[in-house]
């Protein structure tokens, strides 16, 4: 048995987190029990890496230590919960996964995409997500919706030449595999992203049946 795997992607201030409640609570109207997690992060040992990930340190936190340790992280949260999850038949929804790591490792930190895919090839085999719902915002949209909301973790004080980077990266791998990608045009209001949201839900109601 196996089941759908499915990853919320966008630069920060899309409305994954937002988007993501409302898409698992449709499967669950459907008769599913979605799995809804995150990365960086989704057990214990996996939180514990993304406090160190996304704190400000005294130090600058070299680019490859941010990428590997992205990858610690993933290789706890697929071992620990997702490839069990999966194995049971369930839907498993992740907020980020490696299109993350290719957009803001690759693109924003300029990482060679070839070290990337090696790391992605080690710590997951064969496993992709089945279906990526890519929300795209432009960079000043969604800086502005993230600013008002928080205080600023190490990667919102990134430049805004960096969202660029990974704002495009995620457009690039979208365009190149059109079957696993869904963009979402996530710059209107919560009702017209909902909206922009509804065909993936019945798409994968169809998938699942139900
Ligand atoms: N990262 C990485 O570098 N490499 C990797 O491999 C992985 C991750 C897996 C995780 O931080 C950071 O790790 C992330 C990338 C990096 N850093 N950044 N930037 P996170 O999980 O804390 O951050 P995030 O994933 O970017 O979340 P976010 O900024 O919260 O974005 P979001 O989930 O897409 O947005 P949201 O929380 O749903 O909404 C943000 C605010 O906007 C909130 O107040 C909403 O109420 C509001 N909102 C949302 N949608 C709308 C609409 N449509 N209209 C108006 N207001 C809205």
């Amino acid at each position: 048995m196996s089941g759908l795997f499915i990853t919320f992607e966008g630069p920060e201030g899309a409305g994954k987190s937002t988007n993501i409640k409302v898409f698992a609570q449709a499967l669950a109207q459907a008769g599913h029990a979605p799995l809804t997690t995150r990365e960086p992060g989704g057990t214990p040992v996996a939180e514990r890496i993304r406090e160190v990930l996304l704190s400000v340190h005294d130090e600058p936190m070299h680019a490859d230590t941010e990428l590997l340790l992205m990858f610690a992280a993933r290789a706890q949260h697929l071992n620990g919960l997702i490839r069990p999850a999966l194995a049971e038949g369930r839907i498993v929804i992740s907020d980020r996964f490696t299109d993350a790591t290719y957009a803001y490792q690759g693109g924003g930190r300029g990482i060679d995409p070839r070290r990337i895919a090696a790391l992605e090839t080690w710590v997951q085999g064969e496993l992709r997500p089945d279906l990526v719902l890519l929300f795209d915002v432009p960079v000043d949209v969604g800086i502005a919706r993230a600013r008002a909301r928080s205080e600023l973790d190490r990667f919102e004080q990134e430049h805004r030449s960096f969202f660029e980077q990974v704002r495009n990266t995620y457009l690039e791998r979208a365009a190149a595999d059109p079957a696993r990608y869904r963009i979402i045009d996530a710059s209107g209001n919560l009702e017209q992203v909902h909206r922009e949201m509804q065909p993936v839900i019945e798409e994968v109601l169809e998938r699942v049946g139900g």
